[in-house]
Formats: structure tokens, sequence, C-alpha cells
């Protein structure tokens, strides 16, 4: 299949889920062209199957807002044509379901149908997607997708209850490559961080508002009361300056380090003890499936999908958002205990093997196959 892709390019989860599906569907033999504004981060390897489409942004005086729907419905429509494309898979629906929409309609008043799958990730829905000034666009060009999928049941419901839906919605879960998330035998690494043989906790996220970074530094602070251990903090965002100054001031700032935007994930995670992932809302949490794939139980909250993956008393604990003491609690039982600590472990990975890409690739093919069908069949 000739498939294009929208995405956004950037560090977010719904941008690294389109280009690692991409990635692992030109390996499988269908020609992928991604379309954004400038190259997804995780497009690393090369192959004759892999295109990347840049668009073009002009910045033009009378241009307050720079029309980015537009030059990217232009460049989708271009690309469709020259490369003859089958379909187009959009991931975050705005704005590139409406996007998708506009490019269709323009192609059938050139005597050819491209159906249009849309994946919705979380925040196109729970936050952004839900502000009554989206509501209109998002609604309608959900239920004028050719198929629609949702990354975690939860999200499902939540679509469901928050739009008017009249389209099935698919779930299929988010995934991770377990050949490159994996445990890596780093004790070099892990005795330069914690020479004492402290834990290592370890958070990664986008430094957002709705992550509550702050909780992490807030549950490390008291659980190092008891257990010694050392918390790294990976990414960046908004969020990050003023916690990170806050914690410069705390009594313990040289336990804590804030390691920026990494490439190389696995590499720290692989010399770490446990994950926390405190979020106000997360319609999967794909950062924990990558820590939980190199063995850490996770200490989240039960908010949104998160439940779906972190199995509460198997591989973590899930705790009401912003329950500080209820999560120190459940990290010490995971920690105190060597029986109990490799348990989690492993539970962790055999739950992070159910998310293998190889398992979950092959049900967006099938989901495409069945769309290319219904279309030929109409
Ligand atoms: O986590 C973010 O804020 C980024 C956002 C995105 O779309 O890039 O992540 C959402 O999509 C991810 C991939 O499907 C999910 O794993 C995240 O849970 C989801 N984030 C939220 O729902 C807050």
């Amino acid at each position: 299949m000739k498939i294009g892709v929208l995405c956004y390019p950037t560090y977010g989860g719904s941008g690294v889920i389109a280009t690692e599906l991409g990635k692992a569907l030109a390996l499988r033999g269908h020609e992928i062209h991604f379309i954004s504004y400038s190259q997804p981060v995780r497009l690393d390897m090369f192959s004759d199957n892999l295109r990347y489409h840049e668009v073009p942004v002009m910045d033009y005086p009378l241009f307050e807002y720079i029309p980015y729907e537009t030059e990217l419905t232009s460049k989708l429509v271009e690309v469709v044509r020259f490369e003859k494309l089958d379909l187009v898979h959009v991931h975050y629906a705005i704005p590139h379901a409406s996007v998708a929409y506009m490019a269709r309609q323009i192609l059938i008043s050139e005597g050819r149908y491209v159906p249009f799958v849309t994946t919705l990730h979380g925040t196109d829905i729970t936050l952004v997607g839900r502000d009554a000034s989206f509501i209109p666009v998002v609604t309608f060009a959900i239920n004028e997708s050719d198929a629609v999928t949702a990354v975690s049941q939860s999200l499902k419901d939540t679509t469901l209850h928050s739009f008017n839906i009249k389209k099935d919605i698919v779930v299929i879960p988010n995934f991770i490559d377990l050949k490159r998330f994996s445990k890596k035998p780093r004790e070099h690494f892990r005795k330069a961080i914690a020479p004492l043989n402290e834990r290592l906790i370890c958070h990664t996220s986008n430094f957002r508002k709705v992550k509550r970074v702050q909780d992490v530094v807030k549950v490390f602070l008291k659980l190092q009361e008891t257990i010694p251990s050392k918390l790294l903090l990976i990414g960046d965002g908004p969020e990050r300056a003023s916690i990170e100054r806050e914690c410069r001031e705390c009594e313990v700032a040289e336990n804590i380090r804030f390691l920026g935007k990494q490439d190389a994930i696995e590499e720290i995670l692989s010399v770490c003890d446990l994950f926390i992932l405190p979020s106000e809302t997360e319609s999967f949490g794909l950062a924990a499936l990558e820590a939980m794939a190199c063995q850490l139980p996770v200490i989240s909250t039960e908010s949104g999908g998160i439940p779906e993956l972190n199995i509460h008393g198997v591989t973590g604990y899930n705790c009401r958002v912003g329950d500080i003491d209820d999560m120190v609690k459940h990290a010490s039982m995971i920690l105190s205990d060597e029986n109990t600590f490799q348990n989690f472990r492993s539970n962790a990975l055999e739950q992070a093997k159910k998310f293998d890409i190889s398992i979950i690739a092959p049900m967006y093919e099938k989901m495409y196959q069945k769309v290319l069908e219904l279309t030929i069949n109409n």
C-alpha cells in the first residue's frame, strides 16, 4: 500500500507513534509518505519505502496567523496526486482530520476517492478538542473519517461522551519496539550515577502542566527519607524551568538531575528502578510503556487509559491524582523488598510484551485493508 501520514513531528507521543508505525509498515513492504512542517524526530532510518515531504510555511505580513492547514492540505493533495497514494492516516485529530477531509473533497472533484483513517491520541480529545471552539470541526472530521481508532478504551469512551460521534471507534493500543526498548547491561553507567547503589527513580515527559512533574519531585523527596534514592528527570517543556529552580533550592538538590531531551531513553531507563507518571490525564501513557519494557515498575495515576497498561498491584500501582502519600507508600512497598521488586520488574516486562509492535502493526494493516475494500466496493 502507498500511505500518506500526517503527524506532529515533535517529541510528543502521537508523533512518535506515527513515525514508529510508519517505519514498521515500511519494513513490511508498504510505501510511507510523511507530510509535516519538519522532519519527524524518530524518522532516523533510511529506506526506499520511507519518504518525507516538508510543508512550506509561508510568512507574509498579512498573515498574523500562518494558514498552516491550507498549506498542509495543498501539500497533501500534491503528494496524493504525484505519488498515487492509496490512503491517508492522520495522527492527532486537530487539525489533521479536517485537513484530510478537505484534501479528500478536492480529490473527489478530480474523480478520485482517497480514504483517510484518523487516530485519536488524547489531548486532541481531552484538552484541546473539548474546547467549545473546536467542537464542530473535530466532530465533523471524526464522523467523516473512513475509519477512526483510539489508543485506549478510555479515550474511546471519553470521545463518545464528549462529542456527537456516529462513527465506530476501534481501539488499537499504542505499541513499543521491544528490540529497541529492553533492559541493557549498563552497570558502569549505573555506578557512576548511583555509587552507593541508591535506587534510581525516573520520569519522562514533555513537562506540560498535565504531567504534574511537581508531584514526581514531591514523591521523590518523601521517598528518599527512608529509601536512599536519586531522581532522573528526562525531557523538557514549559514547566521545567520553574521546577528546576525549586529543586536547586532544596536540601537534596544534588540527588535530582534534569537530563533534558534524550534520544537514547532506553539507555537511561535500563539503569533505573522505578518510573513515576502522576499525570492529571493520560490517554495511554507511552512513556510508562517504554519504562515497563525496560523492566521498571510504574507508580502512576488512575486517570484515563493508564490502568489499561499499568496493572494495579501487578506491574505497579495506580493512585488518585495528587495523592502523594499513597504514591510514596506504594513506591516504598515495591522498592523496600528485593523479592517484591523483582516480581514487579518481571511483571512489567511481561505486560509490555503484549504491546510489541509486531502485534499492533498488523492491526493497523488490517484496518487499512478493510477501508480500501469498502472504498472499492462503494
Ligand atoms: O503526552 C502528551 O502531552 C503528548 C500527546 C501527543 O499527542 O503527542 O500524548 C498523547 O498521545 C500519546 C500517544 O498516543 C499518549 O501516550 C499520551 O497518553 C497522550 N497524552 C495525554 O493524553 C495527556
